[in-house]
């Protein structure tokens, strides 16, 4: 069964990144960072640092993926356990299985699985890579966080079990809250209530979540 099927020429060149969930397999994630311009390879960085401990990574190279790759993206990839992310280079075909690593211990993390081949010219692209790697799923227990059970972490469980990429939502020390007041009692001397809403998310609906509205 292909997760990802992206054959097509001339589209979604850069860094593709899947997550799949350790217990189940399933695709959480799937994103492309064009780092053949500038700054997408810090939105990488930001993305990779938001998954989950012990998420199956898998990383590869369409077309160009490191002319905008700046130091701090190469070595969030090392981190993760790439030997080769710190010279890749212009055209080279790279790719990678691993798994997110426990970020507050220091261990450094090996790759599953890499594959890397060179662009021996500037008009040239490397040879294809395949890896082929098998990885044991863990338990759901030890996959999730253990929020203390209430209709609201039900909720979240369901939702951060299947989907990668909300950040605080699936947080398992400080989790953003899913329940809203109403109106806000801040809110409450303003003369306008109940005014539409329309959120729009088109096919990318993670941009809708971007950051815990705080009032005092
Ligand atoms: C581009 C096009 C793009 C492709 C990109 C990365 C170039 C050719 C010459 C130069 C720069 C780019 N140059 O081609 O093929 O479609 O995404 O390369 O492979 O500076 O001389």
């Amino acid at each position: 069964m292909a997760i990802l099927d992206d054959s097509e020429p001339n589209k979604n060149r850069g860094i593709h990144v899947l997550v799949l969930n350790q217990a189940t397999g399933s695709v959480m994630a799937q994103r492309v960072f064009d780092t053949y311009s500038p700054h997408e390879d810090e939105a990488m960085v930001l993305f990779l640092n938001m998954i989950a401990d012990g998420r199956i990574l898998v990383f590869a190279i369409k077309d160009e993926g490191t002319f905008q790759m700046k130091h701090n993206a190469r070595e969030a990839l090392a981190k993760m356990g790439s030997e080769r992310a710190k010279n890749l280079g212009w055209r080279d075909m790279w790719a990678m299985v691993t798994r997110k690593g426990e970020s507050s211990l220091k261990i450094p993390i090996k790759a599953l699985a890499e594959q890397y081949s060179k662009s021996t010219e500037f008009h040239s692209w490397g040879a294809p890579v395949s890896l082929k790697v098998q990885v044991p799923l863990t338990s759901l227990h030890e996959s999730q966080c253990d929020w203390e059970p209430s209709k609201e972490n039900d909720r979240r469980k369901e939702f951060c079990n299947h989907i990668e990429g909300y950040g605080s939502v699936c947080s398992c020390k400080d989790p953003a809250p899913l329940v809203f007041q109403k109106t806000p009692s801040a809110l409450l001397n303003y003369s306008t209530f109940d005014v539409p809403v329309a959120v729009i998310a088109s096919n990318r609906p993670h941009y809708l979540f971007r950051f815990k509205a705080k009032i005092h």
